[in-house]
C-alpha cells in the first residue's frame, strides 16, 4: 500500500459534515468504511462531485478574512480534477476567466485541478491571482506598474517572459503553473482579461491619468484542503468590492501611490495632515472605481452594501445553528470604518475545515 497523504481523521470528520448537511446522500458510514479501506489500499481517496462542491462552498465559508461569504451556496464549481498538464491547466484558467467574467454578470466560480497524490503532487500556479499587472523595474529605481509584483516580474523574466515592447502600468503577466517536473509560462489570451477604464463621475481630469483595473479578482494561490485532500490548484473568484481597488491598490504607498497625484489635482494642500486632503482624494478615487465599473456593466460592490450583507450572512449562519468564524481586521473595510456596521462588534474566530490555505510565495 502506498504510504498514506490522507489522514483518515480528517477525512472522517469532512464525511460526517456532507452528510449531516446533506441528508439526501443518506448515512454517512458505509461511505467512511469505503474511503477508510480506498485509503489503506492507495494512500487517499476519490471526493465523489457532490462531496467536492461541497467542500469548496464550505471552504468558502469558513474564510474568515472573507466579507463576500453570503452568496457561498451559489459558487459554481468546476470539476476539472482530470487536468494536470501545465499548458492544458493554464487554457482552463483562461476559460475560467471568461466563465466568471460572464458579459460582466460576475459569477463566483472555483475550478478544481488534480490533487495531490502519494509520489505525486498536483499542479500548482504561482501567480497570487490569474490577473495581476507587471511592476517593472526602472533603472532609475523606480517601478513601472505595480511594485508589488516587481520580484515576480523578474522571475517570469528569467523564465523566458518578454515584457510588451512598449511596457506599461497594467500589462498583466503571463501565467506560470508547474506540474509533474515540469513548468510551464503563458500569456492569457485578450479575450480572458477584461479590464475596466476608470473614469470619475464629474472630475473630467481623472481619465487622464490613464487608470485601469481588471474586472474579475482571482485568487490562485491558495490550496484547497477538504476532508485531508489538497487540491493546490483550485483558483477561485466573486465579484470586487470597490474598496480592494480603490483603497488598497490604487492608494497603499507600496503599490500605485496615487493619492499625491489626486490630491494635487484636486487642488488640495498636501503639506499639512490636518487638512484631510489624503481622506479627500481617497474618496474621489472610490467613487471613480465604483462609478467605472458601474458605467462599464461589469459587477461591483461597495463596502456599505457588502458590510450589509456579511450581517445578514451571520444571521443566517446563526439560525443554521453554526458558528462563522470572522477576522475583524480584514472584514473591516480600508475606508470608513466606523461607517459600516460590522466595525462595531466582535467575531469568533474558530479555526474550521474544509478551507483555503496560504502556501508560500512563489518568488520566495
Ligand atoms: C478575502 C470580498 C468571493 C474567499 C476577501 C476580502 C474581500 C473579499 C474584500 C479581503 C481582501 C483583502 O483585504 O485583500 C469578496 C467578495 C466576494 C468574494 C465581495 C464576492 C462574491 C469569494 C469567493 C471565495 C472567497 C468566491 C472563495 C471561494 C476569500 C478568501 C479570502 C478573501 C480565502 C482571504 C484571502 C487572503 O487571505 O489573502 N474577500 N469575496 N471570496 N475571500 Fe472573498
Ligand atoms: N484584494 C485583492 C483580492 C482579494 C480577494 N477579494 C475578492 N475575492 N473579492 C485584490 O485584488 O484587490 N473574490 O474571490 O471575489
Amino acid at each position: 500500500a502506498a504510504s498514506p497523504v490522507v489522514d483518515e481523521a480528517e477525512a472522517v470528520e469532512f464525511l460526517e459534515l456532507f452528510h449531516a448537511e446533506n441528508p439526501e446522500a443518506g448515512p454517512a458510514a458505509p461511505r467512511i468504511r469505503w474511503v477508510r479501506a480506498e485509503i489503506g489500499f492507495t494512500g487517499t481517496y476519490q471526493h465523489t462531485s457532490a462531496e467536492l462542491a461541497f467542500g469548496a462552498r464550505v471552504a468558502w465559508r469558513n474564510s474568515a478574512r472573507c466579507i463576500g461569504r453570503l452568496y457561498w451556496r451559489s459558487m459554481r464549481v468546476r470539476d476539472l480534477r482530470a487536468v494536470r498538464e501545465p499548458a492544458a491547466v493554464a487554457a482552463e484558467c483562461a476559460e475560467h476567466l471568461r466563465i466568471a467574467f460572464n458579459g460582466g454578470k460576475v459569477r463566483p466560480l472555483i475550478t478544481v485541478f488534480a490533487p495531490d497524490a502519494p509520489g505525486r503532487p498536483g499542479p500548482r500556479i504561482w501567480n497570487e491571482q490569474l490577473i495581476r499587472y507587471a511592476g517593472h523595474r526602472q533603472a532609475d529605481g523606480s517601478v513601472l506598474g505595480d511594485p508589488r509584483y516587481a520580484g515576480f516580474t523578474e522571475a517570469v523574466g528569467r523564465l523566458g517572459w518578454r515584457r510588451p515592447e512598449r511596457p506599461s502600468a497594467f500589462d498583466a503577466l503571463p501565467l506560470v503553473v508547474s506540474s509533474d517536473g515540469e513548468t510551464h509560462l503563458s500569456t492569457l489570451p485578450e479575450d480572458a482579461v477584461v479590464e475596466v477604464p476608470l473614469v470619475h463621475p464629474e472630475l473630467e481630469w481623472f481619465a487622464e491619468l490613464g487608470l485601469r483595473w481588471h474586472a474579475v479578482p482571482a485568487i490562485s494561490n491558495m490550496r484547497l484542503s477538504i476532508g485531508g485532500v489538497s487540491y493546490p490548484a483550485a483558483p477561485f473568484n466573486g465579484w470586487y468590492m470597490g474598496t480592494e481597488i480603490g483603497a488598497r491598490n490604487l492608494t497603499d504607498p507600496d503599490r500605485y501611490d496615487l493619492l499625491p497625484e489626486v490630491g494635487r489635482r484636486l487642488g488640495l494642500d498636501t503639506g499639512r495632515e490636518q487638512t484631510l486632503w489624503k481622506d479627500r482624494a481617497l474618496v474621489e478615487i472610490n467613487r471613480a472605481v465604483l462609478h467605472s465599473f458601474a458605467a462599464a456593466g461589469v459587477t461591483i460592490s461597495d463596502h456599505h452594501t457588502e458590510s450589509a450583507r456579511f450581517l445578514k450572512h451571520l444571521e443566517k449562519e446563526e439560525r443554521a445553528g453554526r458558528v462563522c468564524p470572522a477576522d475583524w481586521s480584514w472584514i473591516v473595510p480600508p475606508m470608513s470604518g466606523g461607517l459600516t456596521p460590522v466595525f462595531h462588534r466582535y467575531y469568533d474566530t474558530p479555526h474550521l475545515r474544509p478551507e483555503f490555505v496560504a502556501d508560500e510565495d512563489a518568488t520566495r
